[in-house]
């Protein structure tokens, strides 16, 4: 083996997100370079990738037309101010992104990550209603076990406690959260929407019914919640809150910064479980993850409102950002969707995902698991806690499929799989056949 390959950097210096830095430092997992389904790691070994990175890298990974796509502009036009000044890329990706979201849907505002964009959507939702001369309406409404991200407005309507904690009296105020949908009492082992929890909807009456409609600026919610452990909409569950929000006044946020982009078998859930939002927050595959970069597509008749309250020649959103546009992430979009439109991926997600859900529900009688949920190209097996250590099996099976060649995600005591949509069959069982092997050698 190549022994410059094998060498660990200092680690010291970075601090690292959303890890445990010293169990990390004390055992480091180097991942050196990645092509299509695979990940090569620091000592040279082949890794089959079943989370597309972080959920993100539809597409597959080191795709050429997005490299080069990225090179190319890097030589042309590195930067271009994105305030006051504008460059032809960044207008022709706002068009594309729009031609794929659901219809009326068609006022793209840019940004650099999910966070980014949720914070967007939330500023946009409260400049439209203040615009409307309904001021007031400042209230937002989240659920629990959602995660919109790591800004205050994010954190603030997430759902996940331990991720609020630490900033507890800081929080943006004056938001409110449904209750999550997940109950494996009623629906473990559901394949796709489970039947029940429709009704669960219905507390968005009670909480509206609490605060006062007038008093409450939007709903945002993952269509599936993704970092919670896979949480599936059940049967209905959408199409309600669409009717209660629709008629109390009330914008509709979908958060699609995992589900967009071909995750379940089209452009986006809105379209595959046909519920319209207002607004759709977006970011990692929108251009494969290869340069961050996120999005927030607007309902005209909100993007219209909030442009036409302010006067010519005045800025009609005080909010954007250096990097709002950029051009290599928007030559990575281009050549993104391109790549998503000849290779028909979003319809071979769809296509996949009967093969795929089948595979990761065999899983059922593997040892510890509890239940298997799944939607499109995305799935959750939950496993029995180990006594007094919760979320320790599943940090072992991860290290375990790990080392049997498979990089899966973990949350809690949940695995969850999300691979690039080109997936071959053979790779979906490879996937879920190294689950099964890891759970059997866990404790
Ligand atoms: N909204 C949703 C629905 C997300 O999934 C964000 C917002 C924030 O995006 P940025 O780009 O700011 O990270 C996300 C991010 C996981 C995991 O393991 C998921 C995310 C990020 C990190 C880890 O589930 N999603």
């Amino acid at each position: 083996m190549d022994a410059a390959k094998t060498v660990i950097p200092d680690l010291e210096a970075l601090w690292m997100p959303f890890t445990a830095n010293r169990q990390y430092k004390a055992a480091p997992r180097l991942l050196a370079s990645a092509s299509g389904m695979y990940y090569t790691t620091h000592d040279g070994r082949k890794i089959l990738d079943g989370c597309a990175g972080l959920w993100c890298v539809a597409a597959g990974h080191a795709r050429k037309e997005i490299v080069e796509a990225i090179a190319q502009q890097a030589a042309t036009l590195d930067y271009a101010p994105p305030f006051q000044m504008g460059h032809p890329l960044e207008f022709e990706a706002a068009t594309k992104v729009a031609s794929i979201m659901p219809q009326g849907l068609d006022r793209i505002f840019f940004t650099n990550s999910g966070s980014e964009s949720v914070d967007t959507a939330l500023k946009i939702a409260l400049a439209y209603h203040r615009a409307r001369g309904e001021g007031q309406r400042t209230r937002i409404i989240g659920r629990e076990r959602g995660y919109h991200g790591v800004g205050f407005g994010g954190m603030a309507v997430g759902g996940i406690g331990p991720n609020r904690k630490m900033w507890s009296a800081n929080v943006m105020p004056g938001t409110d959260h449904l209750s999550a949908t997940l109950n494996i009492a009623e629906a473990a082992f559901s394949k796709g929407q489970p039947q029940w929890g429709g009704h669960l909807a219905n507390e968005l009456e009670r909480i509206i019914a609490l605060h006062d409609a007038s008093n409450i600026a939007a709903v945002i919610v993952e269509p599936l919640a993704g970092s919670a452990g896979v949480l599936v909409p059940p049967v209905g569950y959408l199409e309600k809150l669409r009717e209660i929000t629709s008629k109390h006044g009330i914008l509709l946020i979908f958060d699609e910064v995992i589900t967009g982009f071909g995750r379940l078998g089209a452009a986006t859930a809105a379209e595959r479980l046909k519920v319209t939002p207002d607004l759709i927050t977006m970011a990692k595959a929108i251009n494969n993850a290869a340069v961050p970069m996120g999005a927030v597509a607007v309902r005209r008749e909100v993007h219209d409102t909030v442009i036409n309250a302010t006067p010519q020649g005045g800025i009609e959103l005080p909010h954007g950002y250096t990097y709002s546009g950029h051009p290599l992430a928007m030559a990575a979009c281009i050549a993104t969707l391109d790549i998503y439109q000849r290779d028909k991926l979003f319809q071979r997600a769809a296509e996949m995902s009967p093969k795929f859900e089948s595979a990761v529900h065999a899983l059922r009688d593997a040892p510890y698991v509890k239940d298997v949920r799944n939607l499109g190209m995305v799935a959750g097996v939950e496993l029995e806690s180990r006594p007094g250590a919760p979320g320790a099996r599943a940090y072992d099976a991860f290290l375990k499929c790990l080392e049997l060649g498979v990089l899966v995600r973990y949350t809690g005591d949940i695995l969850a799989f999300s691979p690039p949509l080109i997936i071959e069959e053979s790779e979906i069982d490879q996937l879920f056949d190294t689950v099964r092997q890891a759970l059997q050698q866990v404790k």
